[in-house]
């Protein structure tokens, strides 16, 4: 074995990462092999390096100390799901939700393109840990890149270096990430995983989610697979804690598709009557939650990152001050607009600045008719620089979950909170949850698309196992598991209008859920769940009319009975795998619905 591929420091005595290595370098024929050990000195190096090669600008140090600018290509920067592959044994295996190839043709396609491609390159080896440090549901990944930016990024996203090296040990395992930016050609963009090698191999995109490996294709697609055999949940969720005016804590999981406000919500300033009487909101994660069930039998939760990926566009004092605050400094913002000062701006952060350089690099001015950020441009920051993070953020045993919300981007039909039935329900309500398509994914902008659980994109197996485990979960922690609920915070009226206010306004819907989780709270029957009264989510403090708050909590039977058809046959395209409790959840609401519908009649 020759130098350049054997790590100097003295503690890498793990001899499967070492020959993985040593496979990969020799394969992508890199020029050298660089071990990242997460320190600031190294940072400070590879960030200059890109700055001198023009990767990065520099950015004010006044305003944004240590806080970098990049471009993606203009061709690279959503998530691409129409080349993103789960390379299970079987298609029946992914299922019909995931792209599949079988792995061996999978190999077939991606190796070749691997061969070679980090010649002239340096290859950075970054081993990250997900989850905190010394805590039971920890994992460590090994990402291998020839990507600096990349390494840039991991190190705000995850526990990176030494940190993950003492976590691994002599014998411990890691999923294994294989990432080259390649030409960055669209047209060889593969992201492909095999959970049967706990491998991940990503070509040409250097942008988040598909280069990131630690984020979307470790921490949910290969961890929901394990999770799986494991008996825990790797989730696409937000984990918030509330403290009332007494000091009782409650924690809150909640799934949301992708750009969907999981951010916002993750952070949430409440209104100042509820932070006057003593309530507090604290961030635990934004973004993902891996949980398993604690000693006590209760479901426990931890936020496997270490950062925030968060969409910029839309970020602003008055919606999210707290993500404002987390990226003032030591931040890697990617694709929003740079002004001549050196600092950043984009669309809703406050008033446009005379002139600016949009994200493709261009000169542009307010007269400008196209956005000077992407709508999918990002700030890459580190979670504990967020005003409002939890002392228990990094937890090892996780928080304790009371409540799991779910909910989707729907104009019309879905009421602004509803509380399931019960665990089978709640599992029935987020296997059918559908919500209009964001910028996070390439493609299809507004259209509704079901996206069960938010998992969508990010579910490693068959969607019908996966609610199926679901539902074997919730056998397990019997009457210990939290409360379901569905908001949707995105209701407008014929016009056009937004008919609820959102942001920290949402704490009123929080609240509700608190006091519903403990037993309590006002809440009326429907066939779809219970519903809040207009007094328990503070509607008449709101001053909504009359009407608006009407809609907020209406559930039209014509309209629900058209989505439960529809879901019907949404969920009859899983075939013989839908689990017989989630086909009759759906027959059970089809029932309530006519029967509410027949008594409305006879009114
Ligand atoms: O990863 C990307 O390229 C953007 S999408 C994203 C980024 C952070 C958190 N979540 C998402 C998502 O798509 O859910
Ligand atoms: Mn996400």
């Amino acid at each position: 074995m020759t130098g350049k591929h054997r790590r100097e420091t003295e503690s890498m005595a793990n001899q499967k990462l070492q020959q993985w290595v040593d496979e990969v370098s020799a394969c992508t024929g890199a020029d050298s092999v660089y071990w990242c050990d997460g320190s600031e000195e190294e940072i400070e190096r590879l960030n200059q390096m890109m700055v001198e090669d023009g990767t990065l600008v520099r950015l004010d140090p006044e305003k944004h100390p240590n806080s970098f600018y990049a471009r993606s290509d203009v061709n690279d920067v959503a998530r691409v799901e129409d080349r993103t592959f789960i390379c299970a044994a079987t298609l029946d295996d992914a299922g019909p939700t995931n792209n599949w190839m079988a792995p061996d043709q999978m190999h077939a396609v991606i190796d070749p393109l691997f061969e070679g491609c980090m010649q002239g390159r340096t290859m950075y080896v970054i081993p990250y840990l997900m989850g905190p440090p010394g805590s039971p549901m920890a994992k460590v990944g090994i990402e291998i890149t020839d990507s600096p930016y990349v390494v840039a990024n991991m190190r705000i996203m995850t526990r990176m270096g030494q940190v993950a090296l003492d976590e691994l040990g002599d014998e411990g395992d890691f999923g294994k990430g294989l990432h080259s930016t390649g030409n960055l050609d669209p047209e060889q963009r593969y992201i492909c995983h095999f959970p049967d090698e706990n491998l991940i191999m990503s070509f040409s995109s250097n942008y988040g989610g598909n280069a990131l490996l630690g984020k979307k294709c470790f921490a949910l697609r290969l961890a929901s697979v394990l999770a799986n055999r494991e008996g825990w949940l790797a989730e696409h969720m937000l984990i918030l804690g509330l403290t009332d005016p007494e000091g009782n804590k409650t924690y809150v999981a909640a799934a949301f598709p992708s750009a969907c406000g999981k951010t916002n919500l993750a952070m949430l300033v409440p209104p100042e009557s509820f932070t006057a009487a003593g309530w507090r909101v604290e961030t635990i994660g934004d973004d993902i939650a891996w949980l398993k069930f604690g000693d006590d039998g209760r479901l426990y939760a931890i936020n496997p990152e270490f950062g925030f990926f968060g969409v910029a566009p839309g970020t602003s004092q008055e919606t999210n001050p707290n993500a404002l605050a987390s990226c003032r400094a030591n931040t890697l913002f990617t694709n929003v607009a740079l002004l001549p000062d050196n600092t950043i701006w984009w669309e809703g952060l406050g008033d446009p600045p005379p002139e600016a350089t949009d994200w493709k690099g261009n000169p542009w001015t307010p007269e400008s008719d196209i956005p000077a950020a992407h709508p999918n441009s990002r700030f890459t920051a580190p979670a504990e620089q967020c005003p409002c993070i939890s002392p228990d953020w990094e937890s090892p045993q996780g928080v304790p979950i009371s409540a799991i919300v779910f909910g989707g981007r729907r104009t019309s039909t879905t009421p602004l909170v509803y509380q399931a039935r019960s665990w089978q329900h709640g599992t029935y309500v987020g296997a059918t949850m559908t919500s209009e398509k964001t910028a996070a994914a390439v493609g299809g902008l507004g259209e509704l698309r079901h996206d069960p659980m938010a998992m969508l994109p990010f579910c490693g197996y068959h969607m019908a196992d996966y609610w199926q485990h679901w539902l074997d979960v919730g056998e397990t922690g019997g009457e210990k598991m939290p409360t379901v609920f569905h908001v949707n915070w995105f209701r407008r009226d014929a016009e056009g209008n937004w008919l609820w206010p959102g942001f920290g306004e949402n704490m009123r819907v929080l609240k509700w859920i608190v006091d519903r989780a403990a037993g309590g709270g006002d809440a009326v029957d429907s066939p779809i769940g219970w519903l809040p009264t207009p007094e328990a989510v503070g509607f008449e403090e709101l001053g909504l009319a009359d009407e608006v708050a009407a809609t907020l909590l209406d559930v039209d039977i014509g309209e629900w009975l058209a989505e439960v058809r529809e879901r019907g046959e949404y969920l009859a395209g899983f075939g013989e795998k839908l689990p017989e409790a989630i086909a009759s959840e759906n027959d059970a609401l089809l029932q309530r619905l006519e029967l509410s519908g027949q008594d409305k009649d006879q009114e």
